[in-house]
């Protein structure tokens, strides 16, 4: 199969085939997130790999998403940030500790710190590199559902990465990110994401009330993502759809129902695909042309959630399943696609 004619293409493939690129396969990697419990992977080159320590429940293997890119690109390193670009988009991953005590004078939490530092890391490279328009945010961090400092982190993280894009002079309302925010097993706080350097919209979604509006009985400040994010790059219109799960209005659905959430959580997708295509009438995206990464709370739970999958999607279609425990309590699973670019399942269905 040739693929060098894509802008992106997204491949899925067991980490032992990492180590087995090509040399012209390695120029052209972007970046990509890996996917193990324990941790430990093997990177490859200078190139920036996000490693999550997370349960893949798709195979025995641990699994990588890697972006492959068709322009002429280099790697670079800014602070904790690695991270690779070519003319039209950058890709950039980091890992930050949560520092062991906050110092005295600070009002945050260790989690808060971290997330704002590392936002405002990630946002004084795009700036100065010139990629302002974010595609998508990936973030990982432990007991994303657990208390301290009388809040659960989710809320803290919340805050911080608002603080970030306060400090930026960034909109935290309409002009935002796709993004995810998922539980792993271990570790610090990781973050993945992709920008461009322009043309990238937000896209919201007619059955949900947009994240950043989310009234503050779920926290003290609003969660600052879109429900997906829509760019034209090379030519082609191509889709990010955030983390969705089981919620309408702002509540959550159908709680301790695992089929019942996965089925609201892809009539949600199906509302953003729609708008998608009302906002870009030629795009046609659909279902069944779509990459999924699902994150599913109870390993136990995964086969319920593949046979929902299936039916609405009406066939197989690459998706990675992961165990997560995702940000409300209540939620079972979170299902978050992309589409538009190019697909290639290496080895993984
Ligand atoms: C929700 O719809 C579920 O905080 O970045 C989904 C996608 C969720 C992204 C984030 C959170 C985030 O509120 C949770």
């Amino acid at each position: 199969m040739k693929h060098a004619e894509a802008m992106l293409r997204l491949e899925v493939l067991p980490v032992s085939r990492l180590a087995r690129l090509t040399d012209d396969e390695r120029a052209g990697v972007l970046g990509g997130v890996c996917f193990s419990h324990p941790a430990g992977l093997p990177g490859i080159g200078d190139h920036p790999i996000l490693s999550v320590e997370m349960v893949p429940l798709t195979g025995s293997e641990p699994v990588c998403e890697i972006w492959h890119g068709n322009e002429a690109m280099q790697s670079g390193q800014q602070g904790p940030i690695r991270y690779r670009y070519g003319d039209k988009l950058l890709f950039g991953c980091l890992s930050l500790d949560e520092p062991a005590a906050a110092t005295c004078d600070d009002a945050r939490t260790p989690l808060q710190a971290a997330t704002e530092s590392a936002y405002r890391a990630i946002f004084s490279l795009l700036d100065a590199r010139g990629y302002p328009d974010i595609l998508r945010f990936w973030n990982y961090f432990p007991a994303i559902n657990g208390e301290s400092h009388r809040m659960e982190r989710y809320r803290q993280f919340n805050i911080g990465r608002q603080d970030a894009f306060l400090a930026h002079g960034r909109s935290v309302v309409d002009r935002v990110p796709a993004a995810c925010a998922l539980g792993s097993v271990a570790g610090g706080l990781h973050i993945a994401f992709l920008a461009a350097r322009a043309g990238v919209v937000g896209v919201e979604n007619p059955r949900q009330v947009s994240a950043y509006h989310y009234p503050s009985q779920y926290g003290p400040r609003s969660p600052t993502f879109a429900r997906a994010s829509l760019a034209k790059l090379g030519g082609r219109d191509m889709l990010f759809i955030s983390g969705t799960a089981s919620i309408v209005g702002y509540q959550t659905l159908h709680e301790g129902d695992v089929a019942a959430q996965t089925r609201e959580s892809l009539s949600n997708i199906a509302a953003i695909l729609a708008e998608a295509n009302r906002l870009a009438p030629r795009a046609g995206f659909r279902p069944d042309a779509l990459a999924y990464k699902v994150y599913v709370r109870h390993p136990e739970h995964v086969d319920t959630v593949r046979h929902e999958m299936t039916r609405f999607i009406g066939g197989a279609v690459p998706s990675v399943f992961l165990q997560a425990d995702v940000c409300r309590a209540d939620l079972l699973v979170e299902i978050e696609a992309s589409g538009g670019h190019a697909i290639q399942a290496g080895g993984v269905a």
